[in-house]
């Protein structure tokens, strides 16, 4: 009886207009809503974040923990006394929890990229036909760059080295990266001499990639190091070894092998899904997947399958990095970013959504209960509990058939489809597909590749400096708003903005990353730039990994001369305004470890104010560059331009800014 008189709470169901800025997310979530299907959008209001767990202060690093060390309301005041059980103080806790983020995050995005080096050793030693090298200009830029003999010497005269020779040694030498026994990882040299020199005199030159992250988990355990500034010193080489090594060499890898992305056209947002077709979305991060997928889903047998089920064809699409990763290759368009995973299901024309490694989240599995869409995971280490969903595991010696066969399934799943779908009508062109090589030919010509154009409108002040913005999204705050409001801020004041991962996705979703939104949102000096090159004024550079093609663009404007000498010289900032991912920590820091002036909308390290002006003001006198906070995005966007303003004025360029507008003159010789 007692528990007949006990009230059935409603679920507290999330305002759609509240939970994103983005129209056809807002309409996927009320549709939600009348389905009466939970999404992320919903248990982010009952769902409370821990109060110590944002500051960084609570360690659970033994079993005589956890130790929480909030900071007292009313601040400390003379020394600070806080203590966890063993001594631990909150520098030492708030530190040893932020480097265990930057390792997981060096973790995940160095293990992708060790999965496409062992992809690429299994093509260059002829094991495997799924995969071949499709960009040779990039293999032996690689090659070079890891030692690797290009030509050979016979007779005195230099030849060409045989190129499966080249591909086999590169590969052998690229994989032993992750764990060679001594010397130091080969990819660091890559960054400016200047920057090179600095970390060797700081001592945190990797020494390969997965020791680092090791060392992290040996230093955090408990009663190993206990100085927050040693700490940071080690989570700094492990950031170093993901963003110039375990990424740099997944991205390049990857081009090899995929092809290096040039500019192209394509379209995003949910409305890309077709209600007539097998949609199949791809969501993750590795491209071994969708780019098989990709190559047998436009079989003419595949397709004629897919019209013998009924279908009038196969509509791919990608999620979070694997959308980047299919578009800049291919133009494969973007269905969403990461809070728009369960609404791409609520579709109700989601036939499978194949998925493979991060930021997948386990509910898509319930949404997926409540339609007809099958969940295919398809890695070894990234399974699902709920038997609902299928397990097909790719491998790169029998990739066409496991691609072939997860296809099938899609198609075949197309005709248990209920009756009412609903795919919002919304999305937007793009042109993505940018990188260190196009952006070299966008503004030098094949002729005279060169970033110098972009440095002399950096120095002439059209440009007033150049912004990373990347990262995720994070259902604490309101979905692609503060992505689009700081990327706006900083167009409209000239500074020229690179994205890649869901940040991109969230600016191809607002129509921001095509080259007519410069005249549009962009100031007079950008808008002239990007008008007489004609690019967008917010240049997508692919996924996570891919930050490291932001490293390479930043040395590529130190290589053209003119703004310094290191990456810390000339103006840049960085910024991951929605973040929630650990890989996330690992990309700031190795901004930063790189010199970049880098603004999180926050970072759990409040409960430690010593250790937090260790990485947001002293770091700048060693690296050149530091952390900062700010969660109001116009605020945030300030932040970042009052900082490129400052290297403007130690450039000595400052005064350029009260330039003359572009004469015709200057556009020809432009
Ligand atoms: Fe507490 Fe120290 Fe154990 Fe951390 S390592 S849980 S601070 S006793
Ligand atoms: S997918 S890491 S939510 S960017 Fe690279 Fe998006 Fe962040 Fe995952």
């Amino acid at each position: 009886m007692a528990e007949e008189k006990k009230k059935v709470k409603a679920p507290k169901l999330a305002d759609p207009i509240a939970s994103s800025i983005d129209v056809a997310s807002q309409e996927m979530i009320a549709r939600s809503h009348e389905l009466g299907v939970e999404t992320i959008f919903d248990r982010a209001l009952t769902m409370k974040q821990c109060a110590i767990g944002v500051q960084g202060t609570c360690c659970k690093n033994c079993s005589m923990g956890p130790c929480r060390l909030p900071l007292p309301k009313a601040g400390i005041e003379g020394e600070d006394e806080r203590k966890g059980l063993c001594g631990a103080t909150a520098n030492t806790i708030a530190a040893r929890n932020f480097i265990r983020m930057i390792a997981a995050g060096a973790a995940a995005h160095s293990d992708h990229g060790r999965g496409v080096a062992e992809v690429f050793l299994s093509v260059a030693r002829k094991e495997t036909e799924d995969y071949q090298i499709k960009d040779f200009d990039k293999l032996l830029e690689v090659a070079k760059y890891l030692d690797v003999a290009t030509t050979v010497e016979v007779d005195g005269e230099e030849l060409d080295r045989d190129m499966d020779e080249i591909a086999l040694e590169t590969a052998e030498i690229a994989l032993a990266q992750w764990g060679k026994s001594e010397g130091e990882l080969l990819t660091v040299k890559r960054a400016p001499k200047a920057r090179y020199e600095l970390w060797k005199k700081m001592g945190v030159i990797p020494r390969n990639i997965d020791r680092e992250i090791v060392e992290i988990m040996h230093r955090t355990h408990m009663g190993v190091d206990q100085d927050y500034k040693n700490l940071m010193k080690q989570g700094t080489r492990a950031a170093i070894a993901d963003g110039w090594g375990g990424s740099m060499l997944g991205t390049d890898l990857q081009d090899i092998l995929f092809g290096t992305p040039y500019p192209l056209q394509s379209e995003a947002n949910l409305g890309v899904m077709k209600a007539d077709h097998v949609n199949i979305i791809i969501h993750g991060h590795e491209p071994i997947l969708s780019e098989m997928i990709i190559a047998i889903s436009q079989k003419q047998e595949i397709i004629d399958y897919a019209k013998s089920k009924g279908a009038n064809g196969i509509q791919l699409s990608g999620i979070c990095c694997t959308a980047n990763e299919m578009l800049q290759r291919h133009g494969i368009p973007i269905c969403g970013n990461f809070l728009q995973q369960e609404l791409a299901i609520i579709t109700g024309a989601c036939d499978a959504m194949v998925v493979d490694i991060q930021c997948i989240m386990q509910n898509i599995a319930n949404v997926a209960n409540c339609f007809h869409t099958k969940i295919i995971t398809t890695h070894p280490i990234a399974r699902m509990e709920q038997d609902t969903t299928i397990h097909i595991e790719f491998d790169e010696h029998h990739a066409a058939e496991d691609a072939e066969r997860i296809i099938k399934i899609a198609i075949d799943n197309f005709q248990n489809r209920a009756a009412e779908i609903m795919i919002p009508k919304h999305k937007e062109p793009v042109v993505a597909g940018f990188g260190v090589e196009s952006t070299e030919y966008h503004l030098g010509g094949s002729f005279r590749g060169t970033y110098y154009t972009l440095n002399d409108n950096i120095i002439n002040g059209r440009v007033r400096g150049v912004a990373g913005v990347v990262g995720c999204n994070n259902a604490r705050t309101k979905h692609n708003r503060d992505h689009i409001t700081i990327c706006k801020e900083l167009i409209k004041n000239d500074v020229l903005v690179l994205t890649t991962g869901c940040t991109a996705i969230a600016c191809a979703t607002e129509g921001l990353l095509v080259p007519e939104a410069a005249a549009v949102y962009a100031g007079a000096g950008l808008s002239e730039v990007c008008e007489t090159v004609g690019i967008p004024p917010i240049l997508h550079l692919g996924s996570c990994v891919d930050n490291s093609r932001i490293l390479m663009a930043a040395t590529e404007v130190v290589k053209a001369g003119g703004l310094g000498n290191d990456i810390s010289d000339w103006p840049v900032a960085g910024s991951a305004p929605e973040w929630m991912s650990e890989k996330a920590i690992s990309i700031g820091h190795y901004f930063v470890a790189s010199g970049v002036y880098t603004v999180f909308s926050n970072l759990p390290i409040t409960g430690a104010p010593v250790f937090s002006d260790y990485i947001c003001k002293e770091f700048e006198n060693i690296y050149g560059g530091m952390w900062d906070t700010e969660q109001d995005p116009i605020k945030h966007a300030h932040l970042m331009i009052a900082h490129i303003d400052k290297k403007r004025k130690e450039l000595g360029i400052d005064k350029a800014r009260d330039r003359v507008m572009m004469d015709f003159a200057a556009r020809q010789a432009l």
